[in-house]
């Protein structure tokens, strides 16, 4: 006997729907992937701040509508991938160095959006001196600072970014300040130059600080346009992997441990007279 032998005869079965069912064309639209991303899965860690990140800015070039004018540097570190990510024109560089190639770029380019996308390993250890002094220029570019205080990509080392006490593979008793230094608050450093226009330190640990990220961002990319110096936004990013935790924990420890070494907040802000053509 078949299978089709056991269906009764008999009317189409109605659908009972819930009365909050709609038809697709009848919702609203509420989210979307921008079109400046690349449609592709990512090889990040669930959890992981880099994926967020690289979304806002993406979200950011697509409202701005400079997504032909945009040109990223891409790091070496975790994100080193960026460039398959974001569907824009992307330059790779080695590892430390993409603030003297993004400076490269927008001097040959001046009218292009020009931003860096680096880790902590790759900007405040090997890449200090190309920021500094990149910094010190007053390169009218963006840097976005992805600080998880550890380096990510090989497997966790200690970063000039380490907390006090944290354990690292290369600090497995903890950061011994005594030892090792005070964590570098790169932020607090740059923005004593003369050539930083904008600097703030954010994260995208909870719906909030996602938003207040995404403005940064929105501010950053506009001030080019008025060619004052370098914007610098750090974001405060989790590395649930390397820090052994679930993404649940690590969005925990950036509230309960890393604000304490590096707070929150606007550092240094355009003034009035240096905005008013907005
Ligand atoms: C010249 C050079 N030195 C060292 C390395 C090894 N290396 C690759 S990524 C990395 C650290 C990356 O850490 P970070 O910039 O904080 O990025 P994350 O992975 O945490 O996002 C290091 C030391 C390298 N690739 N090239
Ligand atoms: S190791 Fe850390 S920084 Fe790298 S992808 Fe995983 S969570 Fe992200
Ligand atoms: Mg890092």
């Amino acid at each position: 006997m078949s299978i089709d032998q056991h269906v009764l005869p008999g009317p189409e079965p109605v659908l009972n729907l819930p009365a909050c069912h709609k038809e697709e064309d009848e919702y609203e639209m509420v989210y979307h992937k921008p079109a400046t991303m690349v449609d592709t899965a990512m090889h990040y860690c669930p959890g992981c701040a880099h994926s967020l990140v690289h979304k806002l800015i993406m979200e950011v070039v697509e409202e701005m509508d400079i997504q032909e004018k945009t040109v990223g540097v891409a790091p070496v570190g975790c994100s080193v991938f960026a460039y398959d990510y974001m569907d824009i024109d992307m330059q790779e560089a080695a590892h430390g160095r993409a603030c003297a190639v993004a400076t490269g770029i927008k001097r040959l380019m001046p009218d292009k959006y020009v931003f860096t996308y680096q880790g902590d390993g790759d900007l405040a250890a090997i890449g200090i001196a190309e920021t500094l002094h990149a910094v010190n220029r007053g390169e009218n570019i963006l840097i976005v600072f992805m600080n998880n205080a550890v380096y990510g990509m090989t497997s966790g080392q200690m970063a000039p970014t380490t907390l006090p006490g944290m354990h690292t593979t290369t600090s497995p008793d903890g950061r011994d300040v005594g030892y090792y230094g005070a964590p570098i608050k790169v932020s607090e450093l740059l923005a004593v130059l003369p050539g930083s226009f904008y600097v703030t330190r954010q994260s995208v640990n909870n719906p909030n600080a996602v938003r207040r990220t995404k403005k940064a961002l929105q501010n950053a990319l506009k001030y080019q346009q008025l060619h004052k110096g370098t914007c610098l936004v750090e974001i405060i990013g989790n590395c649930p992997s390397n820090w052994k935790m679930t993404p649940v924990e690590a969005a925990k420890f950036i509230d309960e441990e890393m604000v304490k070494t590096f707070p929150l907040g606007d550092i240094k802000v355009p003034n009035a007279e240096d905005l008013k053509i907005f």
